[in-house]
């Protein structure tokens, strides 16, 4: 069998570290809970941790607005927290991969800080600076947070360019400085042990120097210009930049967090060959219920449409390098909410999701609380919103005279504070997260739905990913195999096969309330029923009847 890299043959826990579990008592979680915590994530079986950033941040958007690269914002803790909960890391075995915010900065950051204090000094050029066009914005770009992408600096009579929030300037890759700035700070981290770095939004670092309008969306003078920023050309000179001086010669791994791809760029992108990046995580993904770019105009999950991606990307990435699977991270709602029944069925959709996906092709990352299963919180307030994305699409909602009722059901199933909500440890008030006062409140049925629960379930959502985790190590059809879908067609059933020389798997999962019927393929009849969300098969004459949101896998020789 071909050899797996020490990242392939893995599986990434991804932490939100604000609200994963908080050391002393201020409500907030920090570094030295996830060094508290580390006993249990090892216990799941994963290799890899990534926390989200906790570097000094006012925290407009959830610490993806950095102040100060190189150090600790004190509600996460010092640098010898830091330091402790790597070696902790690396003492069970597994390895750290950080997260490197590199297209904007906070505008708190000193460099543009300095950068508004004059036009000339060499700071300004570490950022996007324009002159405005007849009176109005340079261009008529977007913000993916809402409302123009540039904001006017009365002073310089200059607008700068932010894609993300008006407090997250975007940096200008274009000058040198920067890139040499950011091989600083990668080495840095490198210096105190990271294996890895997962880079956020890595494909917007270029951006087409004209700034050209684009369509307006209805109802606005804005409109999404990703055809002018994401996947430039440019961009692969910045990759190769940084691989040569930093990821390759350290031998650390990357995962690019990446939209917007066709087939050529994704698979030059991670193509072992070419010395750039090591994964892709393409987060536009999961856009198969909503309207177009926009979240919160929601649909009914399309499985046909779900699948289409998956085998896509599948098949794409074949040859061509290596693939992040997810259905959640801290920017979507709980994927057992959304793609399955949180109802009556919680437990056992939440187990089929997991065999959906973890039996592809790629690494999974597991979302802090999906291996409990854990739920939107279900606010019944909508001051108990914090993030930057909900709350400006509320105010825009609610200007345009749409009612408090219509937003608190919109931002409860797709903000992405859906995934934020503190991670429920226990039945103890504030789901054992704090015992101070949590910056967002827990999950309603946290009493319910927690660890200390299902760790002495042997039934529980959390003991069959333990499973699954052990059960797809080391695995030459996970690692290696062809992929292919059958059924692409049928609206309920997510059914694939993965062919290596050795051996196959089937991966059969019913994404609905009613019973279905699926008849094996003949290569997979008797063949050994590797995990199963219902503990048995109900087979009669090479025919399964499948329970409600069953999910099963079976594999032959
Ligand atoms: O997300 C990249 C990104 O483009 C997101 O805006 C995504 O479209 C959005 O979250 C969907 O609602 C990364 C981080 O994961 C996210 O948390 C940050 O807000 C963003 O970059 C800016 O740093």
């Amino acid at each position: 069998m071909r050899q797996p890299k020490w990242w392939q043959d893995a599986v990434v826990y991804q932490i939100y570290p604000r609200s994963f579990y908080d050391s002393n008592a201020d409500g907030m979680g920090d570094l030295a809970g996830i060094t508290a915590k580390l006993d249990y994530i090892a216990s799941l079986g994963v290799d890899i941790v990534w926390s989200c950033p906790f570097f000094v941040s006012p925290w407009a958007d959830g610490g993806y607005d950095v102040a100060d690269y190189r150090s600790i914002d004190p509600a996460f803790g010092t640098m010898a927290d830091f330091e402790a909960m790597i070696e902790g890391i690396h003492a069970r075995g597994m390895r750290f991969m950080m997260d490197f915010v590199g297209n904007h900065t906070s505008d708190e950051h000193p460099w543009f800080q300095a950068a508004l204090q004059d036009k000339n000094s060499p700071y300004h050029d570490y950022y996007i600076f324009r002159p405005g066009k007849n009176g109005a914005e340079p261009s008529n770009w977007a913000s993916i947070f809402g409302g123009s992408a540039w904001e006017y600096v009365p002073h310089l009579d200059e607008y700068y360019l932010h894609l993300f929030a008006k407090k997250q300037p975007d940096l200008n890759w274009e000058n040198p400085a920067v890139v040499q700035e950011v091989i600083d700070i990668l080495r840095f981290w490198a210096d105190k042990g990271v294996d890895g770095y997962r880079l956020d939004a890595i494909n917007y670092l270029y951006k087409d120097p004209d700034f050209p309008d684009v369509e307006p969306m209805p109802g606005s003078r804005y409109g999404f210009a990703t055809e002018h920023y994401a996947n430039k050309p440019r961009i692969n000179d910045h990759f190769r930049a940084l691989h040569d001086a930093v990821f390759g010669p350290r031998g650390l791994t990357t995962v690019a967090e990446v939209a917007y791809l066709d087939e050529k760029v994704a698979r030059e992108y991670a193509d072992p060959a070419r010395g750039e990046l090591d994964a892709l995580y393409p987060f536009d993904l999961l856009n198969v219920d909503q309207d177009g770019y926009d979240k919160f105009s929601p649909r009914p999950l399309d499985l046909v449409q779900l699948k289409a991606a998956l085998a896509h990307w599948q098949q794409m990435m074949q040859d061509h390098g290596w693939l992040a699977l997810f259905l959640g991270n801290h920017d979507q709602p709980r994927a057992v909410s959304r793609f399955g029944d949180e109802g009556e069925f919680r437990a056992r959709s939440a187990k089929m999701l997991a065999n959906a996906m973890y039996f592809l092709r790629g690494t999974p990352y597991l979302y802090q609380g999906e291996e409990l299963g854990m739920t939107n919180p279900h606010y019944t307030s909508l001051s108990q919103f914090r993030d930057v994305e909900a709350l400006n699409a509320l105010a825009e909602g609610l200007a345009r005279g749409e009612s408090e009722a219509h937003w608190l059901k919109l931002l409860n199933d797709r903000s992405r504070d859906g995934g934020r909500a503190p991670f429920s440890w226990n039945s103890a008030p504030n789901a054992g997260f704090t015992t101070g006062k949590p910056w967002m409140d827990p999950c309603a049925n946290a009493g319910e739905i927690n660890a200390a629960a299902e760790e002495d379930d042997p039934d529980s959502v959390l003991n069959f990913y333990r499973k699954l985790i052990r059960v797809r190590k080391g695995r030459p059809a996970v690692l290696f195999g062809k992929t292919e879908f059958l059924l692409p067609e049928d609206p309920d059933l997510m059914v694939y096969t993965r062919t290596d020389e050795a051996e196959a798997l089937l991966s059969v999962n019913n994404f609905s309330s009613l019973s279905r019927t699926f008849a094996l393929p003949d290569a997979f009849l008797g063949a050994e029923l590797l995990l199963s969300n219902c503990g048995d098969l109900k087979i009669r004459d090479g025919v399964v009847t499948l329970r409600p949101w069953e999910g099963f896998t079976l594999l032959t020789h």
